[in-house]
């Protein structure tokens, strides 16, 4: 059912009333099951209850997406397409029913945040009916299933995986390969694009069932605050570390140019996005050679440590597993390390992208992950164990609260840990034989080599839901999905598409949260939060010192206050759980300015007299 002009004009209407856009009455009562108001106990009693077969069938779905995602076949496919079809339709109902509850008068402030909890806890929500519920999950699966078999073949007949084209664009300094590879994985995501227009109109219709406007409004409205307050915030960090990536986009591109040549480069002040290092243009320290080339040379080279000391991927883990426990945390269960995945099997198909799962929510942790062995993967292996251990803090925790205080939370916790792994940490190890002389030139080139992750996703971050929230409102039909997406790339980034995109192409389908629909303000969050919790726990530590040195290896003091916060949960709202560790109770951009601040003097002087900023 398409939305009428009556319905918005009604919508309005009560969002005026309201203060947030209401489900049009004839819906709610379609799919409603409940109709008269509830007492304070009976609507205790629908949050255990509901908790409980939610529990219950998300368990059996976890595990039959797991097997899937490890083998990816027809059958498999099917097996996880059934198991989440059921926890689909069991949480789209009590999300429903908890949307109805909250209109009851006189609930506990507690027991109206639980419901809406309730009402967030679907990612992707669907109309109540059988057959939405089947095609909005199967698609789901297909795309998954589209991009996670995605390989690219060249004119010669060889036909290469994401991960191995990853590796080359990382590696490679040839413009035109660069290209070629670009171009390449950029083949897989066009087949997408009808699924996934298919997927947002159904997930709309869901999330107006709701009581939102569209998906977008849904997920913006999940942080403890409304939707409109969360966007500006999301803009006004932008804001603040504005200046920080603008200077980092400057030098970049001018050290680009000097190495490949005024030919390469567009002269409107972007940089084509196959040159950074990495195939999606969102971190580029892969590229940390040409941008410090004739400059200064990094002190050690992690990739290399690994190389010398024979680390395996299960030695990664191993060390990544060896800073939680130093904070005073549990080691990992055994079955961790028989039910993990390190390693991309050569046999057969699996979800590569890295990630970790708690499948009994007990202590069935793993994570899933085609581990490259290189620096660059050793921040990644600590983010993925940072989920686990933040999966585990949170499992006493009634069903609703098994969660990170905002999902940013969740994606902030290993990246914290990992800022952490310093020059003098990995002397502590035994991996680096001393520590690297307190130099200028060592300070920037150890903040460069971050920066170029850290700084440079910011607006990446960004904009890959700005992207989507415009989808979702209808801003953007198909037609204009793909130039819409590059319209912000530029405006954002900075970035440019190295050639002309034909009508056809669907770029933001060749990143994995846009198929996986995962949203992603999280990671724009999580970076500017990941450095507000090293700053903590620093202090915690009893660090003395500039932010960048500081490493809370061993600190017991850093992994009680860290494990307090991890073990709320989602119990009360973010920002009084940030408040508790951190004493602030918003995000701090100041954590990461202060941190880059040396990088940031010398950037501005390097960037002096030259012609910095581009045409939007
Ligand atoms: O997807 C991830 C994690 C899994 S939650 C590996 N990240 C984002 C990405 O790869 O695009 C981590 C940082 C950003
Ligand atoms: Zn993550």
């Amino acid at each position: 059912m398409r939305p009428s002009k009556f319905d918005n004009r009604r919508d309005r209407m009560l969002k005026a009333a309201y203060g947030r856009a209401i489900a049009p009455l004839a819906l709610a009562v379609a799919t409603s099951t409940f109709a008269a108001p509830a007492t304070e106990p009976e609507v205790r009693e629908f949050i255990d209850s509901a908790g409980a077969r939610a529990g219950e069938l998300g368990v059996k779905a976890t595990r039959a997406e797991w097997v899937f995602q490890n083998f990816i076949t027809h059958d498999t496919q099917q097996m996880a397409v059934e198991a989440s079809k059921a926890l689909t339709t069991e949480g789209g109902s009590n999300a429903r029913e908890a949307r109805d509850y909250l209109a009851s008068p006189g609930l506990s402030p507690a027991t109206r945040r639980d419901l809406e909890l309730i009402r967030h806890s679907v990612s992707v929500p669907s109309p109540a009916d059988a057959r939405s519920i089947a095609e909005l999950v199967e698609i789901g699966a297909e795309l998954k299933s589209i991009y996670a078999t995605g390989k690219y073949c060249a004119e010669d007949g060889e036909c290469s995986v994401l991960r191995d084209m990853e590796l080359r664009m990382a590696n490679s300094r040839d413009s035109d390969e660069l290209l070629e590879l670009w171009q390449g994985w950029r083949q897989v995501s066009p087949p997408m694009r009808d699924l996934y227009s298919r997927q947002v109109e159904l997930a709309n219709k869901g999330a107006r069932d709701l009581g939102y406007v569209d998906l977008g409004d849904y997920w913006r409205s999940r942080y403890d605050m409304s939707g409109e307050a969360f966007s500006a915030d999301m803009e006004r960090y932008w804001q603040e570390a504005k200046p920080l990536y603008e200077a980092l986009q400057c030098h970049v591109r001018d050290r680009l140019e000097a190495f490949y040549g005024e030919a390469v480069m567009p002269d409107d002040g972007t940089i084509p996005a196959h040159l950074l290092g990495n195939m999606w243009a969102q971190g580029w320290s892969n590229i940390e050679d040409v941008v410090m080339e004739g400059a200064f040379e990094a002190p050690y080279d992690l990739t290399r440590i690994l190389e010398e000391r024979e680390m395996d991927e299960e030695a990664m883990v191993k060390m990544a597993e060896g800073f939680f426990t130093s904070l005073g945390l549990e080691p990992l269960p055994e079955t961790f390390w028989e039910r993990s995945l390190f390693t991309r099997p050569e046999d057969r198909d699996v979800v590569c992208h890295a990630s970790a799962w708690d499948v009994d929510a007990k202590d069935d942790l793993r994570i899933k992950m085609c581990i490259q062995r290189t620096g660059e993967e050793v921040r990644v292996v600590h983010h993925e164990l940072g989920h686990n251990y933040y999966q585990r803090a949170y499992n006493e925790q009634p069903y609703y609260y098994r969660g990170s205080a905002n999902a940013g939370f969740h994606e902030a916790l290993g990246d914290a840990i990992a800022l952490s792994v310093t020059p003098a940490y990995l002397v502590e190890l035994g991996l680096l034989d001393q520590l690297p002389e307190t130099s200028e030139a060592n300070t920037i080139a150890q903040l460069m080599n971050l920066a170029l992750d850290k700084v440079a996703f910011l607006p990446f971050g960004y904009i890959m839901d700005k992207w989507r929230w415009q989808v979702f409102a209808g801003e953007l039909t198909p037609e204009e999905y793909n130039a819409g997406w590059w319209k912000l790339r530029r405006e954002y980034q900075g970035i440019s598409s190295p050639v002309a995109r034909g009508a056809d192409a669907f770029d933001p389908g060749a990143k994995y949260h846009i198929p996986a629909n995962v949203s992603y303000s999280r990671y724009f969050q999580a970076h500017l939060l990941q450095f507000q919790f090293h700053r903590e726990m620093c202090e915690k530590a009893g660090f003395k010192g500039p932010l960048y040195a500081c490493s809370a290896y061993g600190s017991k003091a850093a992994g009680e206050a860290l494990n307090a916060m991890l073990s709320a949960g989602r119990s009360v709202p973010w920002q009084q759980t940030l408040a508790d560790f951190t004493g602030k109770d918003d995000v701090d951009v100041s954590a990461m300015l202060e941190y880059f601040a040396p990088l940031k003097s010398w950037l501005d002087e390097q960037n002096r007299g030259r012609q910095c900023g581009w045409e939007a």
